[in-house]
């Protein structure tokens, strides 16, 4: 009696088991649960290409992704840029591991999950198509040498192209940083589309720091440019515009005269204590109020402006600094701007903790894509279709200025030269002629 008991509890036992294989769609036994039988095999992108956001090869959020500088043909609206450089960097190095790790830490954002709600707008399903167009290959060991490849490069990715493609508008990019000096060659790419651009810098340093402010017995031209001189260069140039804006400020100063100087390349200063004294709304404002929405704008995030609590993971951290909600309310809040290039730049992953540093710049980077798709394509704003040659030229009298002209404008220099050399010769003709008479 008591084996039967045992028999028939087993037996209801495996009955029981057995049905809710059956039943159960989860069960291992359902092996095209999600792609319906069909009479032709299964397509293999259907069954292996729904990567989780853990796997697969790191593209920024996991978009396609093309060498863009390689193929002047490939057409796209934005793209991710890494620039990993870091030799102009004054304190710690290493944001040359920025773009890797911005990509790393971008993973959870998908087409799939990828509605920004703070916006309303999902940037990776709309019009625009955001291409990763991997790194500009940037050497280490010469800084002159990875200038003018930055300069060529971005020339290439945006005047270039622009010229070559069938499109009015040139393709937008968000750079992942690398020092803070790769702004200077995207913003001189820029510059031959869209004439002068207004910056808008978040960030806890002033950046505009002439060489002056690094004296040093030793000097070299090279030496001059640095991670934090590169918009006293670009305003040198004649790149930016007369509305500008840094805001997160609360960098130490090598005395008063720095904001004078700062005055002088037509600066408006948001400090990072504004945020709590005054308010988050009153940093809004104060942006827009500065920065005319239609007039070109480049964004450029240095991710020093948070507090070292949330980006330890950067080369010159400062004490006291925004949290990542308000930047991103502010970047949110100043999405109608019209932002015609990006950066993210100073993430140097080897400081940083738990990928806290680098996930605040992937989603700076987020924030930033769903303005420029939600705002639209920038057409109108663009100056030059055809951008000029532009060509450096050097003065032999002063070593500091260099002038950005084109072919026309050097051949006019060169009349005018040429009008001073006669000058000069008749002068000093007439002086012969007056010393051979005295004879
Ligand atoms: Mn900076």
């Amino acid at each position: 009696m008591r084996l039967l008991n045992i028999l028939s509890i087993l037996l209801i036992a495996t009955t029981v088991s057995a049905n809710q294989l059956l039943a159960d769609s989860f069960s291992d036994n359902v092996v095209y649960f999600d792609t319906p039988m069909k009479e032709d095999e299964p397509k293999l992108k259907d069954m292996w290409d729904g990567l989780w956001p853990f796997q697969g090869i790191n593209t920024f959020a996991h978009l396609e992704h093309d060498k863009c500088l390689l193929d002047p043909a490939l057409e796209y609206d934005i793209g991710i840029i890494g620039v990993p450089f870091d030799t102009a960097t004054s304190y710690r190095p290493g944001a040359r591991f920025g773009p890797r790790a911005i990509r790393a830490a971008s993973q959870r954002q998908t087409s799939l999950r990828g509605y920004n709600q703070r916006a309303d707008f999902n940037p990776y399903t709309s019009w625009a198509k955001i291409l990763d167009c991997g790194d500009i290959p940037v050497t280490p060991m010469d800084n002159s040498l990875a200038f003018k490849q930055m300069n060529k490069g971005f020339e290439e990715l945006i005047a270039r192209r622009n010229s070559k493609n069938s499109t009015s508008t040139p393709p937008r990019y968000v750079i992942l940083g690398g020092d803070h000096s790769v702004l200077l060659p995207h913003l001189r790419a820029l510059h031959e589309i869209y004439g002068k651009i207004n910056i808008l810098h978040f960030d806890a340093h002033l950046d505009t720091w002439g060489p002056d402010k690094y004296p040093s017995f030793w000097h070299s031209k090279q030496a001059e440019l640095n991670h934090g001189s590169m918009l006293w260069k670009a305003n040198k140039e004649g790149l930016t515009s007369q509305t500008n804006v840094h805001a997160g400020v609360r960098t130490k100063l090598s005395g008063i005269q720095d904001y004078v100087d700062d005055d002088d390349q037509n600066f408006t200063r948001i400090t990072a204590d504004d945020i709590w004294i005054k308010g988050v709304q009153y940093v809004v404002d104060k942006i827009l109020d500065t920065i005319p929405q239609d007039t070109p704008t480049y964004l450029s995030v240095d991710i020093d402006v948070l507090d070292p609590a949330f980006g330890s993971g950067t080369g010159t951290q400062e004490p006291g600094g925004w949290l990542p909600r308000e930047l991103i309310y502010i970047l949110r809040s100043i999405e109608n701007l019209s932002i015609v290039g990006a950066d993210i730049v100073e993430v140097s992953p080897a400081f940083d903790t738990a990928e806290i540093t680098a996930t605040n710049g992937a989603q700076v980077v987020f924030e930033v894509l769903t303005s420029m798709v939600k705002k639209g394509s920038l057409a109108h704003l663009v100056k030059n279709n055809n951008p000029k040659d532009l060509l450096e030229i050097k003065s032999n009298n002063d070593a500091k200025s260099t002038q950005y002209l084109d072919k026309q404008e050097i051949n006019k220099l060169i009349e005018t030269k040429l009008k001073e050399f006669e000058e000069i010769k008749f002068n000093l003709l007439s002086e012969i002629e007056q010393l051979k008479s005295t004879q």
